[in-house]
Parts: C-alpha cells; sequence; structure tokens
C-alpha cells in the first residue's frame, strides 16, 4: 500500500499546489475565491491521483497532467457542493466540514459550484495543455454532462412509484458517480493521443466498486470518520447496491468488481501496481 499511499499524497499535494495557483484567498479575499478554495479542501484527491497515474503510464507530461488533474478535482467539488444544496441532498457537513451553504450560504454555493466548473475548462484549454487538449476536454464535458444526467435520473427516482431495479441503479451510477472515475482513468492516454481498452474496462469497474463501497459506508459508517452524514439512502428508502443485493452480496461484488479491475491492467505489468493497490483502497477505505 505504501506507492499508493505516496501516490495519493502527490496527488493532494498537485491539488493544493494549483488551488492556491487559481485562487487568491487572502484574508480580505472576495466570498467567492474563499468558498471555492474550501470546496477543494479536504478530500482524498482520488481522481486527480487516476489522472496523474494514467498520464505516468503513457509518459503525458508532468505539467499537463498536473492540469488535468486540478480540473477533474473542480468538477468533483462543483458536484459536491451542488449536491449538499437543501434543494438535492440538504448536506450539513462534507469532509467533516460545514459544506458551502452552510459556511456562506446558498448563493455563494451555486455561484462556487459554477465557477468551479468554468475553472476546470479553463484549465484544460490552456494553451500549453498539448495538441489533444480539445478531444480530451471534449469528453471531460461529456462526462460531466453524464454525471448531471446520473444525478437527475436519482433525483426522479425519490419520486418514482417503483424502486429502481439493480440495472437501472447500475446505469444511474455509472453516470453520477462513474463517469468522473472513467475520464480520469483515461485521461492518460487522451492527453497523449491514444486509446486504453484496459483503462477504461479497469476505471468502468473502479467506479462501480467506488459506488458500492460508498453505499456500504452509508449503512456501516459513522459520521465523525465519513466526515458526512450517514444512513440516508436508507432512512430516505432509497434503492441501493445494499438495499437490492444485501450487504454480504454487494460486498462480494464490490470485491469482484476489484479482481476485475486489477486483471484489466495485466498488459501494463507492474507499472500498474500503484493503481491495483488504487482498486483495492477502494473498497477498503473508511470515508
Ligand atoms: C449535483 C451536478 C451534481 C452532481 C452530483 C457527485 C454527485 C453528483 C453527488 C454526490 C453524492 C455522492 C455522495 C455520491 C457518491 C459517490 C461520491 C461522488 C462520493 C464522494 O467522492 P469521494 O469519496 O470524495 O472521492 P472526496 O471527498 O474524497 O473527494
Amino acid at each position: 500500500m505504501a506507492d499508493f499511499k505516496a501516490a495519493l499524497k502527490d496527488a493532494q499535494d498537485v491539488l493544493r499546489t494549483w488551488t492556491s495557483r487559481g485562487l487568491i484567498v487572502t484574508p480580505d479575499a472576495e466570498d467567492l475565491s474563499k468558498a471555492m478554495s474550501h470546496a477543494l479542501h479536504g478530500g482524498k484527491a482520488l481522481r486527480a491521483f487516476l489522472v496523474l497515474e494514467s498520464s505516468r503510464l503513457h509518459g503525458v507530461e508532468r505539467q499537463i497532467a498536473e492540469r488535468a488533474a486540478f480540473a477533474i478535482e473542480c468538477i468533483h467539488a462543483y458536484s459536491l457542493v451542488h449536491d449538499d444544496l437543501p434543494c438535492m441532498d440538504d448536506d450539513d457537513l462534507r469532509r467533516g466540514l460545514p459544506t458551502v451553504h452552510k459556511k456562506w450560504d446558498e448563493a455563494t454555493a451555486v455561484l462556487a459550484g459554477d465557477a468551479l466548473q468554468s475553472m476546470a475548462f479553463e484549465m484544460m484549454l490552456h494553451h500549453s495543455m498539448g495538441p489533444h487538449r480539445a478531444e480530451t476536454t471534449k469528453t471531460l464535458a461529456m462526462a460531466a454532462r453524464f454525471m448531471v444526467r446520473g444525478q437527475m435520473m436519482d433525483i426522479e427516482a425519490e419520486t418514482a412509484s417503483e424502486p429502481l431495479t439493480l440495472k437501472q441503479i447500475t446505469y444511474l451510477q455509472s453516470g453520477k458517480t462513474g463517469a468522473l472515475i472513467r475520464w480520469s482513468g483515461t485521461a492518460g492516454p487522451q492527453l497523449a493521443g491514444e486509446h486504453s481498452e484496459e483503462l477504461g474496462r479497469y476505471a468502468d469497474a473502479l467506479g462501480l466498486a467506488f459506488q458500492i463501497a460508498d453505499d456500504v459506508l452509508d449503512v456501516e459508517g459513522d459520521e465523525a470518520t465519513v466526515g458526512k452524514a450517514v444512513g440516508k439512502d436508507a432512512g430516505a428508502g432509497k434503492a441501493t447496491f445494499v438495499s437490492l443485493l444485501g450487504l454480504d452480496a454487494a460486498k462480494l461484488r464490490a470485491r469482484q468488481l476489484v479482481d476485475e479491475a486489477c486483471d484489466a491492467l495485466s498488459c501494463y505489468g507492474e507499472d500498474a501496481e500503484t493503481l491495483k493497490e488504487a482498486a483495492r483502497f477502494v473498497i477498503t477505505r473508511t470515508h
């Protein structure tokens, strides 16, 4: 686990560096920059890690990989800020800290999310991002839109007459959670102007395992460790992988997906060891 932990810490450092480069947050700075910076703070930086690692495997220049890693975390942070709003999940706590609308107000949270999304595209289209920046930015936009579609399906399911089936939940989550993870895991080859079926399969399996682990944490985790409210899905009577499969079968499915993710990487040999460790981490994480 040592390599993965170091690589994840590296991704967190990259995120911190680019946050302070992109946002001037002095004590008298405007609330928008402070709120954006707050939203980018304190996460695991798993998506940034996936961008950096898939970029390393495909020989992408470090500066390019770092910008793309920052961009995906901006999109991820925007989605969390908006997801926490009273009109969506209505959460007070995120990453163990007050959510943006609690620390400031709803208007600031909406605008901080909007500005984070814009900043992501600004980063991706910077002239230094190499010859494949336009195509890679287009797939990022598509992933962000698929995420929103997944969120919409999730909201619609709350008032539907029938609970979602396993097939429907799997599709919903492949958008809501999976789309950004898939983009992150394939960003390296995309930025290099290449294609990797193997990283695509790895990232798809990882994304689904990640979501199942999230559903398990909602049942088994405690608020202090997870850093956000737990038990919300069961409380709302929502269909999840745990409610549909049962706790043990959900955990088994997540383990199978991790095996599938690792198997997909065989063509990269020992070079992919850190990505394999990441897959194992995803289902053993406590937050
Ligand atoms: C509101 C546009 C919009 C989209 C919302 C991401 C999302 C879509 C909703 C978040 C709800 C949620 C908890 C989904 C489960 C998966 C997930 C994205 C968990 C958070 O990701 P982590 O654990 O977070 O990587 P950190 O804090 O480590 O960055």
